[in-house]
């Protein structure tokens, strides 16, 4: 196998001989969770840029489930699902702590991602496949309320020692809670052009608003980076959305 092939022959495929090497979509929420933990965690690595929508040949050698990202290690084994590749980057180089120290304060930031998994990016998705104005409504309604969620569990953590008040997750300490979070609320942008999504500014989102303008400006979050309005097209074409 070579390192620096890029038309690899059919039992090949591109990687960093000895490092690590990501498998990554450019603008791909769920890459953007891997890109982030692995700068968090200082981790050097290749990056090889794949366009879903026109995958390499060799793909299914590396993740036969032919999703993004994916993670090749150093001793070449090969790590799927981004929430596993960041966890696994916060086990293997806790010196970055990019997670809590007690085993409960673990526990409660993982319940947070935990609503944008199973609840937030799967109502978002809803509202943006939905055709009819009226199923349209009730997505958008699903979807505030999981962001309602997320907002009262950040004013309950900022309510913990661990949360220091805000207004990160950890205080101001960009932790998992952002790398797994973030590019799905940038993603927002998307349903808020097509599908007039709103989240309004007042005391029942106070939270949410304030972590959002908070992790904005944080080096973690703009090194990765992408602007509303080219996300917003970016879901648009995924999507095969219209204004
Ligand atoms: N549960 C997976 C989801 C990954 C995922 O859906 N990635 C998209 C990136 S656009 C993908 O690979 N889509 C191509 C496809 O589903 O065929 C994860 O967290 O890594």
């Amino acid at each position: 196998m070579s390192s620096s092939s890029t038309s690899a022959a059919a039992n090949e495929y591109p990687y960093e001989e000895g490092g690590y090497t990501l498998y990554s979509a450019f603008g791909d929420p769920f890459s953007l969770r891997s890109l982030r933990a692995l700068s968090a965690a200082k981790v050097p690595y290749k990056l090889v840029g794949i366009d879903f929508s026109n995958l390499p040949s060799w793909y299914h050698l590396v993740n036969p489930q032919l999703k993004l990202p994916s993670l090749r290690l150093p001793s070449g084994e090969i790590l799927t699902e981004s929430l596993v590749i960041s966890e696994f980057v916060a086990d293997q180089f806790p010196e970055a702590q990019l997670l809590p120290k007690s085993a409960i304060e673990r526990a409660q930031l993982r319940l947070f991602v935990e609503i944008f998994t199973s609840r937030v990016i799967p109502n978002m998705i809803n509202l943006l496949t939905s055709a009819a104005a009226e199923e349209q409504d009730s997505a958008r309604a699903n979807l505030l309320a999981t962001i309602k969620e997320a907002n009262d569990e950040l004013a309950k953590q900022w309510e913990r020692p661990s949360g220091k008040g805000g207004p990160l997750w950890l205080g101001d300490k960009f932790s998992l809670a952002e790398i797994n979070t973030v590019s799905f609320v940038k993603q927002m942008a998307g349903a808020k052009k097509y599908r007039g999504l709103v989240i309004p500014q007042t005391q029942e989102y106070a939270a949410f608003n304030k972590w959002v303008d908070a992790f904005s400006a944080y080096p973690e979050y703009l090194e990765f980076s992408i602007p509303d309005d080219v996300l917003a097209e970016a879901v648009a074409k995924f999507f095969n959305l219209k204004e």
